[in-house]
């Protein structure tokens, strides 16, 4: 059984998905699970070149750094000719309106300009990733439920219309994990691309960076530390965090502080030792480019291979060559 999920290089890669997604694909994936690095569908708004490469290398060294096996790992540019094939294939079995519809596309392009056409594509790309690997299930949240659904209809028309080459994918829920919200506007979820960085931990930050955005974490009012997510968001952030490195839960972490800055320092100190060796080993990793490259090659070809009997079966059966 396949399970597939990506990582958008549209910034450094922070503890929210440190927490919420790259230590459970590393401590609870299966053995035949794939991960990687979406930067294709990271050109679909404005984008710089060069960040992106080096955010692509980030995210890279950083989910072997956690743990990841680097043979279940690639980045989705390196196979680009095998996916944008396919990409054409699909696009040739969907319809324009079929795209059009996509909630998503329709909140990022309302009253823009300029609206580059592979935000309206890139839910094609995206069935390519998943066919292309014959992902049976595909983790997601609720957002890109839509767009794992036009991959089984993509998949379940070309094999109708012209043969059987396609596993079935399925969107699955992802299990419940952590959800880290920004420390300087806790009521927002951490991301990559927030343009205002005091409120992000990054993994690869530096222990004095951490205890430095920690203590400058928005708390509410209040005397005493207690968790009520709802009333006090920004200190149920920090208990949330602290309990996702220390694998307790935040009510009872609550009760052991007497102030703020307690909190505030057992979460730097807790979070600074969570993310010690992801951070050392990306670091390595990023300082021998000939090692992440050679991971990366490695990880390039068996992607390709994974996907090339079904990518030759799909242009024969349509007509090419
Ligand atoms: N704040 C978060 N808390 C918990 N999990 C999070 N994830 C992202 N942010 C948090 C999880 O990380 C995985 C990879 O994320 P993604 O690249 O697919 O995109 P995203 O969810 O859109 O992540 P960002 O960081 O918010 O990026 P931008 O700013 O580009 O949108 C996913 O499993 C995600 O749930």
């Amino acid at each position: 059984m396949i399970r597939l999920s990506g990582i958008t290089p549209s910034g450094h890669v922070h503890v929210g998905n440190h927490l919420g997604a790259i230590r459970r694909w590393a401590d609870e994936g299966g053995p035949d699970d794939l991960y990687f690095v979406s930067d294709l569908h990271a050109m679909t708004n404005a984008h710089n070149p060069a960040k992106l490469r080096s955010m692509a290398s980030e995210q890279l060294a950083v989910l072997i750094a956690a743990g990841i096996e680097p043979d279940r790992v690639f980045v989705q540019s390196d196979i680009a000719r095998e996916l944008g094939a396919l990409n054409w294939v699909l696009e040739c079995t969907c319809n324009y309106g079929e795209a059009a519809r996509m909630i998503q596309f329709k909140e990022k392009s309302k009253g823009r300009a300029g609206v580059r056409l592979s935000l309206l594509t890139y839910p094609v790309l995206m069935a390519a990733d998943i066919l292309l690997q014959g992902a049976d299930e595909v983790p997601v949240g609720e957002d890109q439920r839509q767009h794992v659904e036009l991959a089984r209809t993509l998949a379940k028309r070309f094999n109708t219309t012209y043969g059987d080459v396609f596993t079935m994918p399925k969107a699955v829920l992802p299990p419940a994990g952590a959800r880290v919200m920004d420390l300087a506007e806790p009521t927002r979820k951490m991301s990559k691309s927030t343009k205002e960085e005091a409120g992000v931990i990054f993994v690869l930050d530096e222990p004095d960076q951490v205890r430095r955005k920690v203590k400058r974490a928005k708390t509410d009012g209040g005397s005493k530390p207690a968790y009520a997510p709802d009333t006090r968001p920004g200190m149920a952030n920090l208990l949330d965090i602290l309990a996702a490195c220390t694998r307790e839960k935040p009510e009872v972490l609550a009760d052991r502080f007497d102030s703020y800055g307690q909190v505030k320092e057992a979460v730097a100190e807790a979070l600074i030792e969570e993310l010690r060796p992801v951070r050392e080993r990306a670091l390595a990793l990023l300082t021998d480019p000939g090692e992440l490259e050679r991971v990366r090659k490695a990880g390039a070809v068996r992607a390709a291979e994974r996907g090339e009997h079904r990518l030759q079966s799909a242009l024969r059966l349509i007509g090419a060559g």
